[in-house]
């Protein structure tokens, strides 16, 4: 019998490469020489596609695969999908979410602990021969008993505070809605941002929630106040970010993620008061491993019973339907 057709987008683990080759006939986009000509010849027989938070589903394509029943999302976030499309269309999409939490929560900790006590700068001090030279490296700030602000108090978000809360830290949040929690909530970005030593961006990407960060949520946070971005690089208005930073209206940074990935501006390459990470919130051997599993789980219930495991929330009412 033959396998149904599954367009594969971005690179896959073998492990993932072994599963969905069991069910299905693989092709990977970006090997085709033609991809028009791959549409032609395909285009209607493509049944799912698997891809990644970074690669998404390129514009266009949803429109041009008219069998298509079910896309699979290695990764929580899924902003480079155009979800109420997809919806619209019939199509069920899934990711991958709750199996990374504690990892993005650990990078994010992470970043603040290094950002706060400059261990960057204080390793350099120690392998360059300065401590021989110049004796104590100069004393930093302490990340104990701070207040702290989560914006976008979801699966990571509140897995983010439960680790700040061992640093004594007072929790602070913003989201849309309220959350039955017993953090303190701000209405709006720039309370949030005015009321805490360092603010944690943590909502999706996409429109909504575009440079939500911007200006004058900067100048909120004050030139003591620390910005920690484990979101996406569109929640952040990185060119306003860079000139706060430079202005020292704003204290430090430690980012996770960037506007124009991989590319990151010469300026704040050039800072010592910043935290640069090239996107890896997630990126442990064991967590990429939970993910592409998920992502494989809800490939091989879609061929079982036309559900998945994990849909997003825009397709949850075709799941089963
Ligand atoms: P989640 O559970 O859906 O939480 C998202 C939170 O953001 C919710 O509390 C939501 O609450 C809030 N939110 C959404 N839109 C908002 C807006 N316009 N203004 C204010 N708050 C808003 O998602 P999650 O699983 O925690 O993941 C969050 C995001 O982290 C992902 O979408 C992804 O972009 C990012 N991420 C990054 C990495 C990395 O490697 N750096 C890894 C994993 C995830 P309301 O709906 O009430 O507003
Ligand atoms: C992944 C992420 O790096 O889950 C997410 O939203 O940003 C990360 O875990 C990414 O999705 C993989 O492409």
């Amino acid at each position: 019998m033959t396998k149904p057709i599954l367009l594969q987008i971005g690179n896959v683990t073998e492990r993932m490469k072994n599963r969905f080759d069991a069910l299905f006939d693989v092709h990977v986009w970006f090997d085709q020489q033609d991809q028009d000509a791959f549409m032609d010849a395909h285009g209607a027989d493509v049944v799912g596609i698997a891809t990644d938070g970074h690669w998404g589903v390129p514009d266009n394509l949803l429109a041009r695969l008219p069998n298509l029943k079910v896309v699979s999302s290695y990764g929580v976030g899924y902003d480079a999908i155009d979800a109420d499309d997809a919806a619209a269309r019939g199509i069920l999409v899934s990711h991958t979410p709750n199996v990374l939490n504690d990892e993005v929560a650990d990078t994010a900790i992470m970043l603040w602990l290094a950002t706060s006590r400059r261990l960057v700068q204080a390793d350099k001090w120690a392998r360059s021969g300065q401590w021989e030279r110049d004796g104590a490296f100069p004393l930093t700030r302490s990340v104990q008993k701070r207040q702290v602000g989560i914006l976008g108090m979801g699966r990571i978000g509140e897995t983010i505070a439960k680790r700040a809360l061992g640093f004594d830290a007072t929790i602070h949040y913003h989201s849309r809605t309220p959350k039955d929690i017993d953090f303190i909530y701000h209405s709006t970005v720039k309370e949030l941002a005015a009321a805490v030593d360092v603010l944690f961006v943590i909502t999706p990407g996409g429109a909504s929630t575009y440079h939500l960060v911007n200006d004058e949520v900067m100048n909120a946070l004050g030139a003591e106040g620390m910005l920690i971005n484990v979101a996406r690089g569109s929640v952040v208005d990185e060119t306003a970010l860079i000139a706060a930073l430079q202005d020292g209206r704003l204290g430090s940074a430690g980012l996770d993620v960037f506007e124009q990935e991989p590319k990151i501006p010469d300026a704040l390459k050039a800072m010592e008061n910043v935290v640069l990470l090239p996107h890896v919130g997630s990126a442990s051997v064991e967590t990429r491993q939970a993910m592409g599993d998920l992502t494989c789980e809800n490939l091989e219930r879609y061929t079982q019973d036309g559900t998945v495991v994990t849909p997003v929330p825009e397709c949850a009412d075709l799941n089963g339907t």
